[in-house]
């Protein structure tokens, strides 16, 4: 079986904790390195959640920190969802294991230039690091095999603002750059997708519970406080995993039943900020320069706009029953 090579950002909170462990257990996928990026959590706290789970799972994969802020805007963390170590209060002990030192751009670039068209980025978190690594070297950046992004929620309502969802919202300016970018592989993921039946039930909780796994049992431990923050916040019962859902597309080319190419957008300013939206039925090809802002006819986005949550489910479970 041939090994496939991923390359993970991640603001590491508890979602993207799961999100991690599942590409660190995928069999046939070698996780060469991950980056953080300040979103849910600060850096600090970002890396040591996810050399905290990397050790769970055994492994040495190395964690570099990479921007502290976004672009533009100001920070914004998370922890009024994730709890205030961004995993649900749990209080895990500190990691043995220090982070890398090294360059996360440098390290990327290297791996790309050994392995070009070959590594999967998987970005779990806000786009700046990504952005950062194209302002580096587009050429580079192009070379990667494919870029699975969870963000934005796909003409349809936000997270944290009515029109914004989350990873987008925090450094729109930054998705902007990568969806500009001319990449011709990048998926997003959207939190439309990883809500309603994407979210684990009760029963689903305690079966993976009942695997008594060491794994099992941190997936749905750290990520209490989320559920209580999706349920009294969002009004949606069950527990959300957006960052796990955009990893079971990456590791699972089965997972996403309908995909499709559109140019899509992000809103840089007013109350839309950080909106992503997708120009679903091609107008903007149909009569273009018929408006100021849609003269572009350009698809640099694969959209994905719904998945099997059976499927999805099961490439967690799989997971976590080690
Ligand atoms: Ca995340």
């Amino acid at each position: 079986m041939t090994t496939r090579k991923f390359f993970i950002d991640t603001d590491t909170a508890s979602d993207d904790a799961v999100a991690i462990l599942m590409a660190l257990e995928w069999e046939n996928v070698d996780v060469l390195g991950i980056s953080i990026v300040s979103g849910n959590m600060p850096v600090e706290q970002g890396s040591k959640n996810a050399r905290y789970t990397v050790e769970l799972c055994n492994k040495t994969t190395p964690v570099y920190i990479g921007a502290d802020k976004p672009l533009v805007k100001k920070r914004e963390h998370a922890d009024w969802f994730h709890g205030p170590d961004g995993m649900g209060g749990m209080n895990y002990p500190d990691p043995i294991s220090e982070e890398s030192g090294e360059n996360f751009i440098e390290v990327l670039e290297n791996h790309i230039s050994s392995n070009p068209n070959e590594i999967t980025l998987v970005t779990l978190g806000p786009l700046t690091n990504i952005a950062n690594f194209i302002k580096h070297n587009l050429q580079s950046f192009l070379e990667l095999k494919e870029v699975i992004i969870m963000g934005g929620a796909a003409n349809t309502v936000g997270n944290v603002t009515p029109a914004a969802e989350y990873n987008i919202w925090c450094d729109p300016e930054a998705a902007k750059i990568v969806f500009d970018s001319g990449h011709n592989n990048i998926t997003i993921v959207g939190w439309e997708l990883c809500r309603g039946g994407a979210n684990l039930t009760e029963d689903e909780m305690d079966f993976i519970y009942s695997f008594k796994s060491e794994k099992g049992d941190f997936a749905i431990d750290c990520n209490k406080h989320a559920l209580d923050s999706s349920k009294n916040w969002l009004g949606d019962p069950g527990l959300g995993l957006p960052d796990p859902v955009a990893m079971a597309v990456a590791l699972n080319e089965n997972v996403v039943k309908k995909v499709s190419r559109h140019y899509v957008d992000v809103v840089l300013d007013g109350p839309a900020r950080g909106m992503t939206i997708v120009d679903q039925l091609h107008v903007g090809e149909n009569e273009p320069h018929i408006d100021e802002w849609w003269s572009r006819t350009e698809r640099n986005i694969n959209v994905c706009w719904e998945i099997d949550n059976s499927l999805w489910k099961e490439t967690l479970y799989k997971t976590l029953r080690v």
